[in-house]
């Protein structure tokens, strides 16, 4: 391949990278390395000491002085974008109430869709834009959003446009996720599959229109929907080419990772109940397992994911916030990476794929997650001697720059 060091318009030289090529094997690193973009693409990376001669008027070149260089991290499953929150929730059930109380006296997920139905697009945009600012600032570039607190036509499709605003307002990339089969709306509390052929008949195809969605998502559990009507759902999408994730097995088996596997899901998450037929169901139909740390702590759940069996069978793992107002009120991905690895006993390796390479393939991202040639260059710069620091502490924030497309976004 010929190098044409001349389109080089940034260089980093005296760094470290963890190009993330290995998936969670090791970090793919390249000590003492350098790497040149190109417009909006990584241009050549390796050992400095190969470094291509190239013009230094031209090029803006940054000396990392011994730091590491990552991929830019993705947050491949949120719910960032909803009204009001449930502090007030939180505080009682530690006085004392229970969560069906609770829910009785109109809290729990009902209570976020009424406080989302009323609020305008410029309001949730408005209490979106700090969350996703606190995880940018972490070095996330790439965000999988979802909708699932409208529950009606509109107001899902209203979250949709506030979740593809949050793009103007900020340099990352957003996918954005069809989550009206998240819990069933008061109005349709008798009636469960009337509100699944709302979603089927009428919100997959208008969403499916008006391109507002990349895909689409059900919560399949016996306090969301069941199997039956998840298909329903599955197969609506795939009529609309519309790919698939799921909220599976994480307070039950029912068997909906098996099932979203026929339908070739990009991934199945929370996944703490999934058996063995599921995970190879996973591997064969090439999914991502997404853990989400942070709702099985904010939850005080004790079932642990089958980390071990999906190491068995290589099913690549993500990580991610799940950042909602209910079970993960926490947009922090230092937090997770660091959870992934207390928690779910996942190596500094392994969890760091699971917010780089694995987390955009959760999202269909197949340019972004590696330092690789080709690839967009969304690069993070950290100012840490070695790739666990990432995972081994937070509340400091280690970040020393970020590019998105190539451009200097922090
Ligand atoms: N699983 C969860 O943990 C959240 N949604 C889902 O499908 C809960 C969302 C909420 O309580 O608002
Ligand atoms: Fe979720």
């Amino acid at each position: 391949m010929t190098i044409n060091s001349s389109a080089w318009h940034t260089l980093f030289i005296n760094v470290n990278l963890a190009t993330m090529t290995d998936g969670a094997n090791s970090y793919g690193a390249i000590e003492n390395g350098a790497l040149a973009i190109s417009g909006s693409k990584i241009a050549w990376l390796g050992a400095e000491t190969s470094l291509p001669p190239y013009d230094e008027k031209s090029v803006r070149v940054i000396d990392g002085n011994g730091k590491w260089l990552t991929p830019g991290l993705v947050d491949c499953h949120t719910h960032i974008v909803y009204g009001g929150n449930r502090a007030n929730e939180f505080e009682m059930r530690l006085l004392g109430k229970s969560y069906q109380e609770i829910a009785n006296a109109g809290g729990g997920i009902v209570s976020t869709v009424s406080a989302t139905r009323k609020a305008s697009e410029s309001e949730l945009l408005a209490s979106a834009l700090p969350r996703l600012t606190a995880l940018h600032q972490q070095g996330v570039t790439s965000i999988e959003i979802k909708s699932g607190y409208g529950l009606d036509t509109e107001n899902e499709i209203k979250m949709l446009k506030v979740a593809g605003q949050l793009a103007e307002k900020l340099p990352v990339t957003i996918k954005r996720t069809f989550l009206g089969a998240h819990a069933l709306p008061v109005e349709y509390k008798d009636n469960p599959d009337e509100y699944v052929d709302l979603v089927c008949d009428e919100m997959i195809p208008i969403i499916a229109e008006g391109k507002l969605a990349d895909a689409v998502d059900v919560f399949c559990e016996s306090i969301g929907f069941s199997l039956v009507q998840t298909e329903r759902v599955f197969a609506a999408a795939q009529k609309h080419h519309l790919p698939i994730k799921v909220h599976a097995e994480q307070l039950s088996n029912l068997g909906a990772t098996a099932l979203a596997a026929k339908y070739n899901a990009l991934s199945s998450d929370h996944i703490e109940f999934l058996d063995e037929t599921g995970i190879k169901a996973m591997k064969d139909a090439d999914m991502t397992a997404v853990l989400l740390p942070g709702a099985f702590y904010f939850l005080r759940e004790t079932q642990l994911p089958p980390m071990e069996l999906l190491r068995k069978y290589q099913v690549p793992m993500a990580i991610a916030t799940d950042a909602n107002p209910g079970s993960s009120p926490i947009h922090n991905i230092q937090l997770m990476l660091n959870m992934a690895c207390t928690f779910f006993r996942l190596t500094p390796a392994e969890a760091l794929a699971g917010v780089t390479c694995y987390g955009a393939k959760a999202i269909g991202l197949a340019n972004k997650g590696q330092l690789a040639l080709g690839f967009d260059a969304d690069i993070a710069l950290w100012n840490i001697e070695q790739p666990a620091e990432l995972c081994y502490q937070f509340g400091i924030n280690p970040l020393s720059e970020l590019f998105v497309a190539g451009n200097k976004a922090i």
